[in-house]
């Protein structure tokens, strides 16, 4: 969930967006719900006020923009006048800083950060020191030694070498593996985090990607013995193409698996975030949609499938689903499923117009 720049064109009101995008950042180290809250209520704002092409000259003006309450017009014409937010003033921005340094160790979130810039601690040394009583998951570790190269983004012809060292590892443990990148590369984007990697298999044999005949809990009649990630995962380690394991599935024995790691095109190469998923191949669609992204393109159709009674999620598009109407997150029933095997079908049941994998951004 970044907060988009707005780099393109001149927005005529770009300092008021700079000035909403530090509350944002404030907000994100935020602790309580009202923090996750104004999260969402700025970031909106800040999409609507992208979208004018004149100066906002008013708090009528303000309000009119989609997304902006009473408080946030408010700040716009602080902004407008002042041209900053005293609020920001009293914010300790340097503490903002080392929570989202820490945040950058693989693993570390912002109730960990809190913690420990809490107890003492100010930089990635008084970690690494293990300062002030911190101890580090093997995960968190991994993401430390490697903090540099994990927090740099790599150019998508490298994604692209690397995935071209796994494809035909995957297809010689199974030729009728589906195995294809998804997330910022299928979006076309020209650089990438990581690497999103999608697996399935067609069952019209009776067989899938666990390894073994469906429906068969018998470990004897395994096609591949270890089930296809685990094989594959375990051929790319020695072949010195995954290096790290981040986390790993407890349990194997299901279709649906998610493994993180890291992997390099080479020795000379940098540490690179890598995702295996692993979906059943009647998913495939909503999964392929799911990890295509963007974040915020998902948002929106989880919210217009919502809208229309229904409910998006990696498996599929539900319907008949019943919510509690005094929370509308809680769901009763798991509802049936009505789309999942293609994306088109997704987008057809909800309405909205198809859109290519790099049309979907926010
Ligand atoms: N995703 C999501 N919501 C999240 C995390 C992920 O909807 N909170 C989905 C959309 C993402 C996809 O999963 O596009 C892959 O997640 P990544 O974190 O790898 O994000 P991207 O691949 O889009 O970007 P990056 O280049 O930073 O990896
Ligand atoms: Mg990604
Ligand atoms: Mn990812």
């Amino acid at each position: 969930d970044i907060v988009p720049d707005g780099k393109v064109g001149t927005c005529p009101n770009q300092d008021v967006i700079d000035e909403l995008n530090k509350l944002v950042k404030v907000h994100r180290q935020g602790a309580t719900r009202e923090d996750g809250f104004k999260v969402g209520a700025y970031t909106r704002a800040i999409n609507g006020i992208r979208k004018l092409k004149t100066r906002i000259k008013s708090s009528e003006e303000a309000l009119a923009i989609a997304g902006v309450g009473s408080k946030t017009a408010q700040k716009i014409m602080e902004i407008i006048e002042t041209g900053h937010l005293r609020r920001l003033d009293h914010v300790l921005t340097k503490e903002i800083a080392i929570l989202e340094t820490f945040q950058g160790i693989y693993g570390v979130g912002p109730k960990v950060a809190r913690q420990w810039l809490a107890a003492g601690c100010r930089t990635l040394d008084d970690i690494r020191e293990g300062k002030h009583g911190v101890k580090l998951s093997t995960a968190q570790h991994t993401g430390l030694k490697y903090y540099d190269d994990i927090n740099a983004r790599m150019p998508r012809e490298e994604a692209q070498a690397i995935f071209e060292l796994i494809k035909p590892v995957a297809l010689s443990i199974d030729p009728k593996l589906f195995v294809d990148i998804m997330g910022s590369f299928r979006r076309g984007k020209a650089d990438c985090g990581d690497i999103d990697i999608l697996i399935t298999r067609p069952t019209d044999d009776g067989k899938s990607h666990i390894g073994r005949r469906l429906h068969c809990k018998d470990p004897r009649k395994l096609t591949t013995p270890l089930g296809v990630l685990r094989r594959l995962l375990k051929e790319l380690h020695e072949r010195g193409v995954i290096t790290e394991d981040l986390n790993v599935p407890e349990d194997w024995d299901d279709l649906e698996l998610v493994y993180r790691g890291l992997c390099r095109r080479d020795s000379k190469g940098l540490q690179r975030r890598i995702d295996f998923l692993t979906v059943p191949y009647k998913s495939r669609g909503a999964a392929l949609l799911y990890y295509t992204g963007d974040d915020i393109f998902n948002r929106s159709m989880r919210l217009k499938a919502n809208k229309m009674g229904y409910s998006l999620n990696q498996r599929g598009l539900y319907a008949n689903v019943i919510r509690n109407p005094s929370d509308r997150r809680q769901k009763f029933n798991e509802g049936v499923i009505i789309a999942s095997e293609t994306e088109r079908e997704i987008f057809e049941k909800l309405g909205v117009p198809w859109q290519e994998p790099h049309q979907r951004v926010r």
